[in-house]
């Protein structure tokens, strides 16, 4: 049996998940008539406490339409140097919304209101201006770190001083939920967008959901159809959305509990270091020692002769996700072939 920690996006669908997308009522979503859809897109607006949601095929879909909504061409966005929309969204921002990024190395993925207050433009004829600042909870590169709330709030009123918005890269809010307590709805208050996914810990098929005010979904949605992204009877995704979150959320829980054995048994092994503070819920960093000599292609080539697949993402970090699809038993299993490496 392989375990495979290379990604939350990696899980399949449930029998009970698949039962309930073959049932689905389905209608063409292009025209707004399909049920399902619309059920989920406001069953996740009302979750986070905003007026409407549009449905979006991938997380990077869910971010782009926001940002392209929420900005114009020639205008600034402040974000992380690690975060998701500067990193792994093949320069979209650029493309699709000719903006350009301002990145500020945030520590773990956390932005402080000082670091942005120093990246706002000034007006000034030589300036783009500053138009949005986007956060991501939890940050991926980081190592599904959570954003501390106290800090968004701070954020959220610099932002209302300089007449910027600001954008959620939700795709693991879930997760940040589940581990904080922090509400949903408390999260949403701060953002005038937010996207999430469906399709990484949640365990649904595809999907993610992109929500806000209702003219900013107006706007959202002619970017989602420019972009490809009207789908017509989408509602069988749909339906894998809404049973992921009417049911998987709170198993999130055992999949941050798994990451911490994960962490603590890899970290307790010679040649392996984990920074254990940024093992927040369900993401681990492993960084291979120096006087190993090994490389994290190596390490993670080795893990999969003996079926425990990990990402390679930095010359000497791993990364391994645990998810709906990894027990208790398959992490000490793989903590066991981590000792024979
Ligand atoms: N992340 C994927 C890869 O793209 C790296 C992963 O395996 O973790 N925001 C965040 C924070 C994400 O981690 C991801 C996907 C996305 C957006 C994009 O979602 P998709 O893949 O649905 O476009």
């Amino acid at each position: 049996m392989i375990v495979d920690l290379r990604s939350d996006t990696f899980t399949k669908p449930t029998p009970k998940m698949r039962d309930v997308m073959a049932q689905a009522e389905v209608g063409d979503d292009v025209f707004g008539e399909d049920p399902t859809v619309n059920e989920l897109q406001e069953a996740v607006a009302d979750l986070l406490g905003k007026e409407a949601g549009l449905f979006a095929a991938s997380g990077t879909m869910g971010n782009q339409v926001a940002i392209n909504a929420l900005t114009q061409p020639g205008q600034e966005v402040i974000l992380d140097s690690n975060a998701h929309v500067f990193y792994y969204e093949a320069g979209a921002p650029a493309l699709l919304s000719g903006v350009q990024l301002r990145t500020v190395n945030g520590k773990n993925g956390i932005l402080t209101k000082e670091q942005i207050e120093g990246a706002i433009r000034a007006e000034n004829v030589h300036f783009p201006p500053t138009s949005l600042i986007c956060l991501e909870n939890t940050h991926n590169r980081a190592g599904g770190t959570i954003f501390p709330i106290e800090e968004m709030r701070r954020i959220r009123k610099l932002a209302d001083e300089h007449n910027i918005q600001m954008h959620l890269d939700g795709a693991r809010l879930w997760n940040a939920s589940v581990a904080t307590g922090v509400s949903l709805r408390e999260y949403g208050k701060y953002f005038d967008s937010i996207s999430v996914c469906f399709s990484k810990g949640l365990g649904a098929p595809v999907g993610s959901c992109v929500v806000g005010d209702r003219d900013f979904i107006t706007r959202a949605h002619r970017y989602r159809k420019i972009y490809g992204g009207g789908m017509r009877q989408a509602g069988i995704l749909a339906a894998g959305a809404l049973y992921a979150v009417r049911n998987h959320i709170p198993k999130l829980k055992e999949d941050h509990d798994n990451a911490k054995l994960l962490a603590e048994g890899v970290a307790s092994l010679p040649g392996f270091t984990v920074d254990m503070k940024s093992v927040q819920t369900n993401i681990v960093m492993i960084d291979m020692e120096e006087d190993t000599k090994r490389t994290a292609n190596q390490v993670a080539e080795e893990l999969k002769e003996k079926s425990v697949l990990v990402l390679a993402i930095g010359p000497y970090r791993i990364r391994a996700v645990t998810h709906l699809d990894v027990s208790r038993d398959d992490i000490l299993k793989a903590i066991d072939i981590f000792k024979t490496i």
